[in-house]
């Protein structure tokens, strides 16, 4: 790649931000409130639209239902336009009602399981009012003792319920069925890895897609041999990116393991698949339980340039010389070079060429925009998880 298409490719990147990463979020022994925090999707919004302002890299932001729930998507997504960005994904919640404590869709009672699905299918209704292309499935569902229920006719409810809101969407929709190895249960999870969301996508069509969420794995899971074997199916929709050091810590992407992070962005870059037209989602599924959060989600969106700047920096020809060649060392050396790289200069110039402020995070801090709503926001119920 030369350089002048390296800075077009960066410029051209597009991130989309979780809207509940902007509201309180914690874990169970503790949610932190934040002074300036939303109260409502609207001001979720706004702050997502200044991760956009000043990185220009971010001009999608993902909703979840019912956190973002209004009377008037359509009036929701022109405010999001007014602001400069637009909505993206909806995320359906069956993870948080009571009736669902023996699981949501795959739940032994056909009537908690219908209950599940009209709440998938409320939110296609939603994705047509937003003009949102992809509806984005966890599901908590599981069991925590051995014989608590029958783990393959729970893949059936599963299947059935998947089938039902497949054949719902409309001809430019999909869906990005995500996997995770536990938590909230503790023996099984009925979509616990991408080969058992890889084989309920398969069987539902070309609109289902995996999404691969970088804290759901178990620890030393070679994330990227995942990207690239779902992106040579085509099956690869979206990521969830965040990082951890433990489990599902949804800290920071790039903060525990900056190298991880690299390794995926190469393999994306490889596959000539990081275009927005490629059709693959570069999400962001974070929680800023301590630190303060538009800055926070401003410092993740640049952790992914970075690593994606010196993803394009691997000399392709070279690396093709050496693996051809079998020379390990060489090959390897290829790769450590790109990673090795400060592409901070060059990115610092691409904002230039964006018109953007060379330092977000300065730039952010000196706008006043934090101190702003923390003045304007008093009173209200801030947002958060609701858990
Ligand atoms: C589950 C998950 C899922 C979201 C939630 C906020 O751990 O990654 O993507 O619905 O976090
Ligand atoms: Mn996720």
């Amino acid at each position: 790649m030369t350089g002048v298409d390296i800075r077009a490719a960066l410029r051209a990147q597009q991130i989309e931000v979780p809207s509940w990463a902007y509201g309180n979020s914690g874990t169970r022994f503790k949610v932190f409130a934040q002074p300036g925090v939303p109260r409502t999707p609207e001001e979720k919004i706004a702050d997502a639209a200044q991760v956009h302002a000043f990185t220009g890299i971010a001009p999608i932001v993902s909703l979840h239902i019912p956190w973002d729930r209004v009377d008037d998507y359509a009036k929701l997504a022109s405010y999001a336009a007014e602001r400069g960005v637009r909505l993206g994904a909806i995320n359906a919640n069956v993870f948080q009602d009571d009736d669902y404590r023996l699981g949501s869709v795959t739940n032994p009672d056909p009537r908690i399981r219908r209950k599940a699905l009209d709440h998938l299918l409320e939110c296609v209704d939603i994705m047509d009012a937003t003009g949102s292309r992809d509806l984005k499935l966890w599901f908590s569902d599981g069991t925590n003792y051995p014989g608590q229920d029958d783990i393959r006719a729970r893949q059936d409810r599963l299947a059935e319920a998947l089938r039902v809101t497949y054949d719902r969407l409309g001809p430019d929709q999909r869906i990005l069925l995500e996997y995770k190895l536990f938590e909230p249960a503790f023996y099984t999870t009925d979509v616990p890895d991408w080969g058992t969301a890889y084989a309920h996508c398969l069987r539902l069509g070309e609109k289902a897609q995996v999404v691969i969420d970088t804290g759901h794995h178990a620890p030393g899971t070679n994330i990227e041999f995942i990207v690239a074997f779902l992106l040579r199916e085509g099956r690869l929709g979206a990521f969830d990116f965040n990082s951890r050091f433990y489990a599902d810590d949804d800290l920071m992407v790039g903060a525990a393991d900056p190298f991880q992070l690299f390794r995926i962005m190469h393999e994306i870059v490889r596959a000539d698949a990081l275009r927005p037209e490629s059709g693959i989602n570069f999400m962001l599924d974070q929680c800023h339980n301590i630190e303060p959060k538009i800055p926070a989600q401003i410092r993740s969106v640049l952790n992914v340039q970075e690593a994606t700047a010196k993803a394009l920096l691997v000399d392709a020809e070279a690396l093709a010389a050496a693996q051809a060649a079998g020379d390990v060392l060489g090959a390897n050396g290829v790769l450590m070079d790109a990673f090795n790289t400060d592409v901070r200069p060059l990115l610092r110039e691409v904002r230039e060429e964006m018109g953007l402020d060379p330092d977000p995070m300065t730039a952010y801090a000196r706008s006043g925009y934090a101190e702003k709503i923390v003045a304007e926001r008093v009173g209200g119920q801030q947002a958060g998880w609701g858990a």
